[in-house]
């Protein structure tokens, strides 16, 4: 039988997460039959390469998505609520990397190797949402414990890179690290604060409970994805001075008792996940070695001794990779292999 083609459009492919997914597409065997560039009006013209071929940017309009199967967007999250229904009303499946549309209950939140299943919802808005990036990492390396120990609690802290705020970001901690060496005056534009040298715990807006925005997606992400809203969860989001890879630390109160060696037993064989937990020789999952792959990387597994069922483990991918761009390709995959 003839294979199905698709036509494929990405909404932001001149940013940091386009820019990842038009790799990952080249990278991977999506079947594609033609691809076009989106941007804002800044950006059209602009020519990216795409398997060897120049493609020309085209500002993003509401008729850019007629015609086309599937959309990738990663323009921000005004961008998506605007034009993500437009391109689902003209037939173009929309997979969406903002917080937009993530907690919107007929807007099925993907992590193929979490909840697949859940995909099938699409069909209700024509858009499927791509959860936060420190969302996806955690609930990958969770998902085997999950589903064989259950899940009481989760405190969490995570230590985010810069490349999860965009382009922008990434030249500011590049300058500001430049400046100070030199003993240079440093320009803030992107954070509030220096980021290099610096840790800042704050990371989205802040909402009247004292929680960040970012701490919110953790929670209520974490909650959509395994279907339970009896998992207590709290966190606490920080960006720090890394160009690429989230790292966390998460704490875990699960229903039975487990021991770190039957955690490192099942995340071995767990899809997407590499254990690397030697600590006596110095291994254990790095933001630098994380970066370019689409593993989850988790390490430093533990018994939380304060506890009775409670388990400490370090978490850490590539937050541009599986944290954005990979899982949204992934998504698309998924999509067209069982459902178009
Ligand atoms: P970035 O490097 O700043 O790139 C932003 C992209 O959006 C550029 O292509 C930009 O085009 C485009 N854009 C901005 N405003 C637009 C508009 N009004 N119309 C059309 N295109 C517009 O940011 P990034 O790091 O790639 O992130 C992009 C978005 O992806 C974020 O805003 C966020 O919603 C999402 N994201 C999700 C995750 C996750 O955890 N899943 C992680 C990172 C980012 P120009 O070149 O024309 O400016
Ligand atoms: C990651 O400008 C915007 O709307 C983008 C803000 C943003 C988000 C978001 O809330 O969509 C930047 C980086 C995310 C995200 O994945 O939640």
């Amino acid at each position: 039988m003839h294979k199905k083609e698709f036509n494929v459009v990405i909404a932001g492919a001149t940013g940091l997460v386009g820019g990842q997914m038009i790799t990952c597409l080249e990278e991977s065997e999506f079947p594609i039959k033609n691809i076009n560039f989106l941007a804002s009006s800044r950006s059209a013209g602009k020519k990216l390469d795409f398997k060897g071929e120049k493609i020309v940017v085209q500002e993003m309009t509401e008729k850019s998505f007629k015609g086309n199967d599937i959309a990738l967007f990663s323009a921000g999250g005004s961008t998506s609520k605007k034009f993500a229904p437009k391109a689902a009303e003209s037939g173009c499946i929309v997979v969406d990397n903002s917080s937009y549309w993530r907690k919107d209950k007929d807007v099925p939140l993907i992590v193929p190797e979490v909840n697949p299943h859940a995909i099938k919802d699409y069909v209700k808005k024509g858009i499927i949402a791509n959860p936060n990036c420190s969302t996806i990492q955690m609930v990958v390396a969770l998902n085997p414990i999950y589903r064989n120990y259950g899940i009481k609690r989760l405190v969490i802290s995570t230590y985010q890179s810069v490349s999860g705020t965009g382009k922008k970001a990434v030249d500011e901690l590049f300058e500001q690290t430049r400046d100070i060496v030199n003993s240079k005056e440093i320009k803030k534009d992107v954070y509030p604060h220096q980021i290099a040298f610096n840790c800042l715990p704050h990371i989205d807006s802040f909402l009247d409970t004292g929680y960040s925005k970012e701490e919110m997606k953790m929670v209520d992400e974490t909650i959509k994805i395994f279907e339970d809203e009896k998992i207590g969860i709290t966190a606490t989001t920080v960006r720090v001075p890394v160009f690429y890879s989230h790292s966390e630390s998460v704490n875990i109160e699960t229903e039975k008792h487990v021991t770190p060696e039957q955690i490192r037993n099942l995340l071995v064989n767990a899809p997407g996940i590499e254990v690397l937990d030697d600590p006596s020789n110095n291994i254990y999952p790095l933001a630098t070695n994380a970066s370019g792959k689409d593993t989850t990387f988790v390490g430093r597994i533990r018994q939380d001794q304060s506890i009775e069922n409670g388990i400490d483990m370090w978490i850490v991918a590539d937050n541009i990779r599986k944290g954005a761009a990979t899982n949204t390709v992934q998504i698309a995959e998924l999509l067209a292999e069982k459902y178009l």
